[in-house]
C-alpha cells in the first residue's frame, strides 16, 4: 500500500477520533440566564471520513478528499430514549445542503454522525436545496421535520441565476431513519421560510408558525412571525395567516424575524426562541430573542423581553455568513434542563445550557424594549435607584 495513503488515513482517523472524544467545558460566569461552552458541538470536521474520502488506495493513492464538507449548522434537535439527536444542515463544498443525524449521550459533547445522511424523498417538483429542519414530536404520534425547500424562481429574468423561491417542505418519521415526504405547505405568501409546527392541535387543527415574505432575502411588505391552521398535514394549506410578532423599527428585528424551534410548554405559557435581524454597515446581524405566548392561544404574546437573548460572541462572529447566530433546535428535558443548539455564522453548531426556570424568569422579568433612548435611560435609572436603595438599607 502507498505510504502516503496509509499515513494520511491513520493520522486523519486519529485526529477525527480525538475530536469526537474531546470533552466540552462550560465557560465560567455565564450571565445567569444560560451558559456557553468552550467548543462547538458539531463542525465540518465532525463529518465522518467515509463521507469525504475514497478509502480505496487503488483509486485514491493520495488519500485525497473527494467530496468535501463546507459547514455544519442550523440543526433541528430532539431527545429520544434519553439521548440527544441533532438533525444538522450539512453543506457540501458544492453549496448544496442535506440533513444528517448526529447523536450524543451528554448533549454537550461526543456528537457523532450516523454513517448515512438522511435520505429525504423529493416531491414531483424536486428541491434544489433543503435546509434548517425544525423537529417536533406532535401529539398525533409522529415526529415531523419542517424545512426550507428552495427552487429556482421560474419567473427570474434571463441571466438572473440567484433568484429563488423558498417554501416549507414537510416530512415525518418515527425513528429519524425512514422519512415520509408530504406535500409542501401551501399559503398565500409568495415565499415562506422558518415555518414551524406547533406540537399540539389547536381547535382540532395542525398549527404552524410561518414567516411570510415577498422576496427570497427581503421580507418586503411581509415578514414577522405568522400563524395559521390547517385541517390536514398530508396536504397542509393555510388559508388565513395572522402575524404573531411583527418587525419593528430600531429593534433587533427591524429587517426580519423568524420562529426558531417549536416553543416549549411551561406553566407560564409557551416559551419561544426566535431570531431577529437588523441591518448594519457590515451587513445583516442575526441574534436570538425570546417571547412567551398564551397556553390556550399560542399566537397571543404575553411577555416580550427587550433585546437579544444570544448574540454572536468571539469566534462565533466570523464564518461563511458572519455576524449570525441562528437557532432551530432546542431540547427541554423532563427534569427542567434546556439545551439550546445555535449555529454561528452559518458555519458551526454550539450549545447553551439553561433551565426552564431560568428562561421563564428571564422572559417574565426582563423589561420590554421601550423603543426610545430617553425611555431606556429611565428604565436603567429605575434599576440603579432600586439597587442604591437596597445598598443603603443594608448599611443601616
Ligand atoms: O444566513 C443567515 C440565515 O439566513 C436565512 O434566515 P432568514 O430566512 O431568517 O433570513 C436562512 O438561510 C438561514 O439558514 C441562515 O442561517
Amino acid at each position: 500500500m502507498n505510504i502516503q495513503f496509509a499515513e494520511r488515513k491513520a493520522a486523519l482517523t486519529k485526529k477525527y477520533e480525538s475530536l469526537i472524544a474531546r470533552p466540552n467545558e462550560k465557560l465560567p460566569f455565564g450571565n445567569g440566564i444560560y451558559d456557553r461552552y468552550r467548543y462547538p458541538v458539531l463542525t465540518a470536521e465532525h463529518a465522518p471520513l467515509i463521507w469525504k474520502y475514497d478509502f480505496n488506495p487503488e483509486t485514491n493513492p493520495f488519500f485525497a478528499e473527494r467530496l468535501g464538507v463546507n459547514g455544519v449548522f442550523n440543526p433541528g434537535a430532539i431527545e429520544l430514549n434519553g439521548k440527544f439527536y441533532l438533525v444538522a444542515r450539512v453543506e457540501g463544498v458544492d453549496r448544496k445542503s442535506f440533513f444528517a443525524v448526529a447523536e450524543s449521550e451528554s448533549g454537550v459533547d461526543g456528537f457523532r454522525f450516523w454513517d448515512h445522511p438522511v435520505v429525504l424523498p423529493e416531491t414531483e417538483d424536486p428541491d434544489i436545496n433543503v435546509y434548517d429542519m425544525r423537529l417536533v414530536k406532535h401529539e398525533d404520534g409522529w415526529i415531523y421535520g419542517l424545512f426550507c425547500t428552495e427552487r429556482k424562481d421560474p419567473n427570474a429574468p434571463k441571466g438572473d441565476l440567484s433568484s429563488a423561491i423558498a417554501q416549507c417542505g414537510i416530512a415525518r418519521t418515527k425513528d429519524l431513519v425512514t422519512w415520509e415526504r408530504l406535500a409542501d405547505l401551501k399559503t398565500k405568501s409568495p415565499q415562506q421560510r422558518n415555518v414551524v409546527l406547533h406540537p399540539e392541535f389547536i381547535d382540532g387543527k395542525y398549527a404552524f408558525y410561518t414567516r411570510p415574505q415577498d422576496g427570497f432575502i427581503d421580507a418586503g411588505s411581509g415578514g414577522g412571525i405568522g400563524w395559521g391552521l390547517s385541517t390536514s398535514i398530508e396536504q397542509a394549506v393555510i388559508e388565513e395567516e395572522i402575524i404573531v410578532d411583527e418587525r419593528q423599527y430600531h429593534t433587533i428585528k427591524e429587517v426580519k424575524n423568524g420562529q426558531g424551534p417549536a416553543p416549549i410548554r411551561t406553566d407560564a405559557g409557551w416559551l419561544h426562541i426566535a431570531h431577529g435581524v437588523r441591518n448594519t454597515a457590515a451587513g445583516l446581524r442575526y441574534v436570538l430573542y425570546a417571547f412567551v405566548t398564551d397556553l390556550q392561544q399560542p399566537h397571543r404574546i404575553t411577555h416580550s423581553p427587550g433585546g437579544h437573548l444570544i448574540a454572536p460572541d468571539g469566534e462565533e462572529r466570523v464564518g461563511d455568513v458572519s455576524n449570525v447566530v441562528f437557532c432551530n433546535g432546542v431540547i427541554a428535558r423532563e427534569n427542567g434542563e434546556v439545551y439550546i443548539y445555535y449555529a454561528s455564522s452559518d458555519t458551526r453548531i454550539h450549545v447553551a445550557t439553561t433551565t426552564v426556570g431560568q428562561l421563564v424568569d428571564y422572559a417574565l422579568h426582563t423589561p420590554e424594549d421601550p423603543l426610545r433612548s430617553y425611555a431606556c435611560v429611565e428604565q436603567r435609572i429605575n434599576l440603579i435607584n432600586r439597587n442604591l436603595q437596597l445598598a443603603e438599607a443594608n448599611v443601616h
